[in-house]
């Protein structure tokens, strides 16, 4: 172990970029302030039971009227970038027509306090929140959603795009497709297994229009596209199990990369998917649209997936760690059970495993050559508890940065085996709104206590600091122990 002034070896290189992630619904509230109209996340939280505590995000962080604070928060965390999202909502109320000049001078002050920062800014055009009135005419299942959002993305392009440094078009299309319209887990809460395949394709459909839209603008834009893949591991090596993984290989990773980067959908996809959808939404020419040429691609990743062919009945789907619902979100997969991994586990239940990080960056320089990529989302919630010493409200949290730790030094290790990894964003900035769950699940490295809104660096944040500062990473680590969810 290294004292903080000892400088422990470099591992990043200097223009390696540091930065950190957070999205509007999470951070912002002013839910209704200024002209922003509702979306599907302020109409679904207000479903009851559809939020653990009835929580909503109309105040979330106050981030709205902190964002100077959070700035200098950002710029005494050392990060060269970081990574936000904009409300569509509050830009272009309804989703449709003109801007609505407060939403976007909100957006503009806030890119330019980073720019005087020296912070880049990368900006997430959509994470998650859905104007509620095109929801109203079918959300994402309905094809007409992919060209208002390409719409929306021009006019951000327009007004924002000399202060941007890399626009991401959607966050996690998965998560939007099937945790909102199969599982029903995340807003719109809908569980209808063809819609959610349609939204699958109208969300690829979107992030084409858009960076086309988006370069129509700014010839010169780096575009990039933020993904929850998956790292799929088969329990056993029997032809069974190994289907079972096949089948989510191409449910989680397939339907994403197959579009966006090689022009077509899995043929097995839309073989195991044929009871559901005839998948007549695919166009002519979509493909052609969906496989835009980006500059960099945005990697979430949180924990690996254990599957094995299902052998007893079909249950709530948990060992995942989505959101418990009645549904699953694994359209066509009800022989497909996922199994619950040894070993320590955050506050969410989720398994720790760097190796998955390691395992999926490898995967995807094999699958897409040649793309830069940047770890778009990476972190764990564990159960923070300030306290006070010497006068001052301290958050030790050991936990997270060994989390932290083990997943940096698997990025590292890729990196050497030649994955062009070119940045890490933690996931989260601060503690937020962390969807169906609330307030209760702590992401950030900045404690945020909901009550007052007052901000507190935990010790990861010290950590990271120091590690944004250093490009090294074996400041003070300590040996995992998970936070006591057991398997
Ligand atoms: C991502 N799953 O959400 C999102 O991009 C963030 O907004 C979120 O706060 C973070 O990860 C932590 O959850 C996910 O069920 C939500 O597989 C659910 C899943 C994956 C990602």
């Amino acid at each position: 172990m290294s004292t903080p002034d000892a400088f422990p070896p470099r591992v990043f290189p200097e223009d390696f970029e540091w930065g950190a992630a957070t999205a509007a619904y999470q951070i912002e509230g002013a839910a209704f302030e200024d002209g922003r109209t509702a979306s599907i996340w302020d109409t679904f939280a207000r479903r009851p039971g559809a939020v653990l505590g009835g929580e909503t995000g109309d105040v979330a962080c106050d981030h709205y009227h902190r964002w100077v604070e959070d700035v200098d928060h950002l710029a005494a965390l050392g990060v060269g970038a970081y990574r936000l999202s904009i409300s569509w909502p509050r830009v272009q109320p309804g989703g449709s027509g003109a801007l609505n000049p407060a939403g976007v001078q909100f957006y503009l002050d806030l890119l330019r306090a980073l720019q005087s920062r020296g912070i880049r800014p990368y900006v997430t055009l959509y994470h998650w929140d859905l104007p509620q009135e095109l929801e109203d005419e079918g959300g994402w299942a309905n094809r007409s959603t992919a060209y208002a959002f390409a719409e929306y993305a021009r006019l951000m392009a327009e007004v924002l795009g000399h202060l941007v440094d890399t626009w991401t078009t959607l966050n996690e299309p998965w998560c939007s497709a099937f945790l909102g319209y199969a599982a029903g887990a995340h807003a719109p809460g809908r569980a209808e297994p063809d819609a959610a395949l349609a939204a699958v394709h109208h969300l690829n459909l979107a992030h084409g229009l858009a960076v086309s839209a988006i370069r129509e603008v700014l010839p010169a834009a780096r575009v990039s596209v933020a993904l929850n893949l998956r790292p799929i591991r088969s329990a056993t090596d029997s032809p069974e199990d190994r289907d079972a993984a096949r089948r989510i290989e191409a449910l989680s990773n397939g339907a994403f990369i197959g579009p966006l980067f090689e022009g077509v959908y899995p043929e097995d996809l839309l073989r195991d998917t044929a009871d559901v959808t005839d998948w007549s939404f695919v166009h002519p020419g979509d493909l052609a649209i969906t496989k835009q040429p980006i500059d960099v691609l945005g990697i979430n990743y949180y924990n690996p997936t254990l599957v094995r062919r299902r052998t007893g009945a079909v249950t709530t789907e948990r060992a995942d760690g989505h959101t418990p619902s009645a549904h699953s979100p694994w359209v066509a997969a009800d022989g497909v059970e996922f199994v619950p991994q040894d070993g320590p586990r955050t506050a969410m239940g989720w398994t720790i495993d760097p190796s998955g990080l390691s395992e999926l960056l490898l995967n995807v320089h094999r699958r897409v050559p040649g793309m830069p990529i940047v770890v778009s989302e990476n972190g764990a919630a564990f159960d923070d508890v300030p306290v006070v010493e010497g006068g001052e409200q301290r958050v030790h949290d050991p936990d997270r940065i060994a989390y932290l730790h083990g997943h940096l030094a698997a990025v590292a290790e890729v990196r050497e085996a030649g994955v062009d990894v070119r940045g890490y964003f933690a996931w989260s900035f601060m503690d937020n709104f962390e969807w169906a769950f609330g307030t209760s699940k702590r992401f950030g490295l900045l404690y945020v206590d909901y009550p007052t809104g007052e901000r507190t660096f935990k010790d990861s944040a010290h950590w990271y600091a120091r590690v944004t500062r250093t490009g090294a990473i074996d400041h003070d680590v300590e040996a995992p122990t998970g936070s006591g969810v057991e398997a």
